[in-house]
């Protein structure tokens, strides 16, 4: 709890919650804090070229391969919680710590990892740098992204100086385990303290943008009107509608929207929206997606507004490892925990190690189900319960 107090400390934002989007200075001083406790413990450090940090604790023979590896993220949301991705992170250092402190020797080095821009709230796509690393994301392609002011993630890597000699794409894990506040109702609602996850739901992120007619908002006939800003409302009503339409794990959101030139008397030139849609089936996902162009296409044609579009991030859903998922429940069980199955409505670094090694994650609730929200919450109880999940799962995994 101490070094997530302290951790939390970095990017606090006035009255609460912490704001270190990836490759910020924030996430720099957070970086650092965690390499210095990773020194601590003495373990063997390796950062790639986007900037992945991974620290090794050597089996009894002294070998550093195919650990397993415990990951998670320190970039966050620009209004998120101290908890998203510093949770897992920090319990892989209490996990090293707890097995140095028991001069416990393993048959398996046991490892454990932050990845660079994972919230994708900055650069995009999100599990960025841990899709680099297990080779799902193009380093180069990666290296080039763009925030909204236009800086360029190699050059940000570069000034924080996260810039690694270690080449991306070959690293491999026997097994990868992530510790993660679950971000939703479920375990809080049904009083289960431990999640088993069982997988990851497919994302899809596309940008819009709508070119329609700027001009004067008093003068123009409403008959001649070229309204993006009429568009884009539609648009944000319709993927309300059709997540509720679909059902199921559907969900949609418009998360970002801004209009050009944003002025009360004058008819938007150009608006650029967001939407992110979810499912855990791939069929309904892309279906979302399909009736949402369809849509979109629709309305702007009536309107006279053009259209074009960005995908953002796609990434189908994701199976963790059922034997390992199956560690998890009764590695809860044997600690007395109350457990249940459920997937992950949010992405994960995890997702991007299941297609390469076992690989599984571990849930704690969230108070309120709230998370990228300042008021994100797991009690120091819970986080213990997670924790104890996750060292005695390690265990069983590094022998
Ligand atoms: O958007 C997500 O699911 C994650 O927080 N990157
Ligand atoms: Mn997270
Ligand atoms: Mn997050």
């Amino acid at each position: 709890m101490v070094r997530l107090e302290q951790l939390g400390a970095v990017g606090a934002l006035e009255g609460g919650g912490v704001c270190r989007l990836a490759l910020s200075d924030a996430d720099r001083e957070g970086r650092d804090l965690v390499r210095g406790w990773m020194e601590e413990l003495g373990l063997r450090i390796s950062i790639d070229a986007v900037g992945n940090v991974i620290g090794v604790r050597p089996d009894k023979r002294g070998g550093v391969t195919a650990p397993v590896l415990v990951g998670s993220h320190l970039d966050t949301v620009a209004t998120g919680g101290i908890y998203d991705g510093s949770l897992g992170v920090l319990a892989g250092l209490e996990v090293i710590e707890a097995l140095g402190e028991a001069a416990r020797e393993t048959e398996r080095p046991v490892a454990v990892g932050f990845f660079t821009n994972e919230e994708g709230a900055r650069f995009t796509p999100d599990m960025l740098g841990s899709g680099v690393h297990q080779g799902a994301l193009d380093l180069e392609t990666c290296l080039a992204a763009r925030d909204r002011d236009g800086l360029c993630l190699g050059d940000e890597l570069q000034r924080i100086g996260y810039a690694g000699d270690q080449p991306c794409g070959g690293w491999r894990a026997s097994s990868y385990l992530e510790l993660h506040i679950e971000q939703g109702p479920v375990l809080e609602r049904e009083k289960q303290l431990i999640g088993a996850v069982t997988g990851v739901q497919g994302i899809s992120w596309t940008e819009w943008t709508l070119e329609g007619t700027s001009n004067h908002a008093g003068t123009t006939p409403m008959s001649m009107r070229c309204d993006s800003g009429v568009v884009a409302a539609l648009v944000l009503a319709f993927v309300r509608r059709l997540a509720l339409d679909m059902g199921g794990s559907q969900v949609a959101t418009v998360g970002a929207l801004s209009f050009v030139p944003n002025l009360v008397n004058v008819i938007p030139k150009q608006v650029t929206m967001t939407v992110d849609l979810r499912n855990t089936s791939e069929a309904s996902l892309a279906e979302a997606e399909a009736r949402t162009a369809a849509f979109i296409a629709e309305c702007a044609q009536a309107e006279g507004v053009r259209v074009r579009s960005r995908s953002l991030a796609r990434f189908a859903p994701v199976e963790f490892d059922p034997s390992l998922v199956q560690a998890v429940e009764q590695a809860a069980g044997r600690l007395g925990f109350s457990s249940r199955r459920l997937p992950s409505g949010a992405g994960h670094d995890a997702q991007m190690f299941a297609p390469n090694c076992q690989s599984a994650m571990i849930f704690i609730p969230s108070a309120g189900g709230l998370s990228h929200n300042t008021e994100e919450f797991s009690s120091p109880a819970e986080i213990e319960a997670g924790a104890r999940v996750l060292l005695s799962v390690v265990l069983g995994l590094a022998g």
